[in-house]
């Protein structure tokens, strides 16, 4: 082969594969943007697949002249694509990260063989960056599904001394068996060694009915037990501290009781807040007076994320709760004090029939 057509060779190789990883990478966008609804990835996407045509400019006369009509490898590219009969969403992000690291792999060989070595470097940096990109989106994604659960629920809170006798895992084991689906291991009382031999129960019990499961206050035994995630205060530690140490894979609910205190939490990354509490309590000590139904009104308009309703919440005033747009709800004494937890649950999610699904 003669060493020009050799070398055109290697032009249409990169001309072909540029559009590849552009197609892949338009693919994941429009997933993060449009299904997750996620601005930060789909922004990041967007950086690689503008970084990944602008590099090539320099190249794109040659490119050009080495393209021939009838050979147009864009067109081989996606008549050989069977990229729309992937059966489900992991799938297909899966299928294209591949088409878009592999195509670019393909790039930093064709301008290592032109001895492009710097050009060559930049592309397996940017192969670097969709390795870690694509770790991001299916965190997101299993992030996502967890946080479905607030929609429609209950949200179990233990409480032992309001539990008529029973161990924080007896009553937890009766929530799950009657269905809920997030619990909360809230225990003030404890030596730490307790709570971490109770917290790795709960855990287990949770695991095994699909439940999620939230320690609160404390980060590190909630990372101990591999937990889904922490409930914090406003006197806990600071959310941006938290999610250092769990990461962005880790659930984070924050309480809050004004609406400074809710967009902050937002702002600051919860992943869901407690509204609360909405009428008089006496299951937290150190808790605020109520904040009424209108503070329950202003975060179901103005919070995007996930909220629970909290505090002082009973069989009497969960249908008024309901009708003020809560979707989660957490009942602390009203399900661990019940003689029948799974009866009382029962009776509570009749009383959401008319306002949930
Ligand atoms: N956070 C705000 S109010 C509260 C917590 C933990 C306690 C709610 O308990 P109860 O028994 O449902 O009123
Ligand atoms: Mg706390």
């Amino acid at each position: 082969m003669e060493e020009n057509e050799r070398v055109q060779g290697i032009y249409r190789m990169i001309d072909a594969n540029r559009n590849r990883v552009a197609e892949g990478l338009r693919v994941i966008e429009d997933f993060t943007r449009f299904h997750q609804e996620d601005r930060e990835l789909t922004e990041r996407i967007r950086r690689i697949r503008h970084e990944v045509r602008k590099s090539l400019h320099s190249l794109e006369g040659e490119m050009l002249a080495a393209r021939s009509a009838a050979r147009d490898p864009g067109r081989e590219v996606s008549a050989g694509s069977d990229l729309d009969r992937k059966a489900g969403h992991d799938q297909l992000i899966t299928a294209n990260f591949r088409r878009a690291e592999e195509g670019i792999r393909v790039i930093e060989e064709a301008l290592h063989r032109l001895d492009m070595e710097e050009l060559s470097k930049k592309y397996e940096g940017l192969r670097f960056d969709l390795y870690d990109l694509e770790k991001a989106v299916f965190l997101e994604k299993g992030k996502k599904q967890k946080m479905a659960f607030w929609e429609y629920s209950f949200y179990g809170i233990t409480a032992e001394e309001y539990s008529l006798g029973r161990s924080n895992p007896e009553v937890v084991a009766e929530m799950l068996a009657a269905g809920i689906r997030i619990i909360q291991y809230r225990e003030k009382e404890k030596n730490l060694r307790e709570k971490y031999a109770e917290a790795m129960i709960l855990r287990r019990i949770t695991r095994e009915s699909g439940a999620l499961f939230l320690v609160n206050d404390h980060v590190d035994l909630a990372l101990m037990v591999e937990a889904d995630g922490v409930h914090i205060g406003q006197d806990d530690l600071p959310l941006p501290e938290v999610r250092g140490l769990l990461g962005p894979g880790k659930i984070i609910g924050v309480s809050t009781h004004s609406p400074e205190q809710a967009r902050r939490a937002v702002a600051e990354g919860a992943d869901y807040i407690g509204v609360g509490p909405l009428f008089p309590t006496a299951t937290k000590k150190d808790v605020c007076p109520p904040v009424g139904l209108g503070y329950l009104d202003f975060a179901v308009k103005e919070i995007p994320i996930p909220l629970v309703a909290i505090g002082g919440i009973k069989e009497h005033n969960l249908e008024e709760v309901c009708r003020h747009g809560a979707r989660c709800v957490a009942m602390v004494t009203e399900i661990t004090g019940a003689e029948d937890i799974c009866k009382k649950i029962g009776r509570l999610r009749a009383l959401t029939k008319k306002y949930w699904r």
